[in-house]
């Protein structure tokens, strides 16, 4: 395939600066990233990547003259960028009305103008949740039902990108993705979140009793998932992303205890979080059967020790939010 120019929003948070160094190390790719650098994006995700293929434009999703811009030089968008995190949408919710709505329409309508491909990135949370014994996982077809502030401005931008293709032609897919881990991953979100508590010597948080699930990926492998739908996937097409990586949250915390050498029990538990999904899970047959893809990370043992060496070697990266994000955990009992 002949190299493209990609624009890639969110490009500077977890999951986006990811997919930005999986192109540039298996594609001939050029890529701009858009990013608005909230607490959330982080530019040093981006070091070490060559000038040549990767170039930086710090804005606003919801600003449509820039957004036009940048539309007009690109190939084909992949979009990220949204406010992300559940237990802020409790705190806040405003932000993520603005930027997972307004911006994904603010994309769409250039998307529409100028005739580009998009690729819209989306949760398993606008499924809602599943119970703990239920033996169904989420597929295209579940009904969207979602439960938290952020999960239903992902789901109504989910519903604006299949409004757009069909009343508009424009050539978009939407994925959704489970609970990815890995590097580059803001120390709120439960992973970072303890790895990090257990550097600085404070104790791991499991919110209620933990026996919530989360469907864990590698964000190498949500990576590779994406390019396979950007190149190949179907327009108008949803495919669903996830790697049989069904936890519950007293498991993942007494195994990070365990790989940083801790007694398995020793965490606290704090105040559960409001409206606690109890469980995703995801079938990703439709994405494997149709475009070939597989997961690369099977051993979440090995994906979490590597992920918590990455932390263990990069405090620069990650301590400058720390104190903030423990401090707005502890005003709310967490
Ligand atoms: P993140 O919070 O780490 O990164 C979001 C990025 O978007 C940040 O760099 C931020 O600066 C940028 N951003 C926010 N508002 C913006 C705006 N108005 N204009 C431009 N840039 C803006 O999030 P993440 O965990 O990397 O998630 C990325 C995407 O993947 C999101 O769409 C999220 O819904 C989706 N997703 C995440 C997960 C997960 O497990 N984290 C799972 C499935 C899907
Ligand atoms: O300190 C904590 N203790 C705890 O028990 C934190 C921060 C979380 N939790 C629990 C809540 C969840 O059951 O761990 C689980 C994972 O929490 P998060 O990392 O906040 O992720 P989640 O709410 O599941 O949402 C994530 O996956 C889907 C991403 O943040 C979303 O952007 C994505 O859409």
């Amino acid at each position: 395939m002949a190299a493209r120019n990609l624009l890639v929003t969110g490009g500077a948070g977890f999951i986006g600066s990811n997919f930005v160094h999986h192109v540039v190390d298996n594609t001939d790719d050029h890529v701009t990233v858009l990013d608005k650098l909230t607490y959330a994006g982080n530019l040093a995700s981006l070091d070490g990547l060559p000038s040549n293929r990767v170039r930086f434009v710090q804005g606003d999703i919801a600003d449509a003259g820039l957004v036009d811009e940048l539309f007009s030089e690109a190939d084909a968008v992949v979009h990220y960028a949204a406010e992300s995190h559940n237990d802020n949408s409790l705190h806040d919710p405003r932000p993520f009305l603005d930027t997972n709505i307004v911006g994904t329409y603010t994309l769409l309508e250039a998307a529409r103008r100028h005739d580009r491909r998009l690729h819209h990135i989306s949760t398993d949370e606008v499924y809602g949740d599943l119970e703990l014994d239920d033996p169904a996982r989420f597929t295209e077809a579940t009904p969207y039902n979602p439960s938290s502030p952020y999960s239903s401005t992902k789901a109504a931008s989910d519903l604006l990108v299949r409004a757009w293709v069909r009343s508009f032609g424009v050539r978009a897919t939407i994925s959704n993705c489970s609970n990815n881990y890995g590097p580059y991953q803001h120390v709120e979100k439960f992973i970072p979140r303890q790895i990090t508590n257990v550097l600085r010597g404070i104790r791991p948080k499991l919110y209620g009793k933990g026996e919530n699930v989360r469907d864990w990926i590698h964000a190498d492998d949500h990576s590779s998932a994406v390019l396979r739908i950007l190149d190949d996937g179907r327009i108008g097409e949803t495919y669903l992303i996830g790697a049989d990586g069904e936890k519950d949250n007293k498991a993942v915390i007494e195994l990070i205890l365990e790989l940083m050498g801790l007694p398995a029990d020793a965490y606290d538990h704090v105040t559960d979080r409001a409206g606690h999904d109890l469980r995703y899970a995801i079938d990703s047959s439709k994405l494997r059967a149709e475009l070939g893809w597989k997961p690369q990370y099977g051993d979440f043992e090995a994906g979490l020790a590597a992920t918590i060496d990455w932390y263990r070697k990069n405090e620069p990266w990650w301590a400058p939010s720390k104190n903030d994000v423990e401090a707005f955990y502890s005003s709310k009992g967490q």
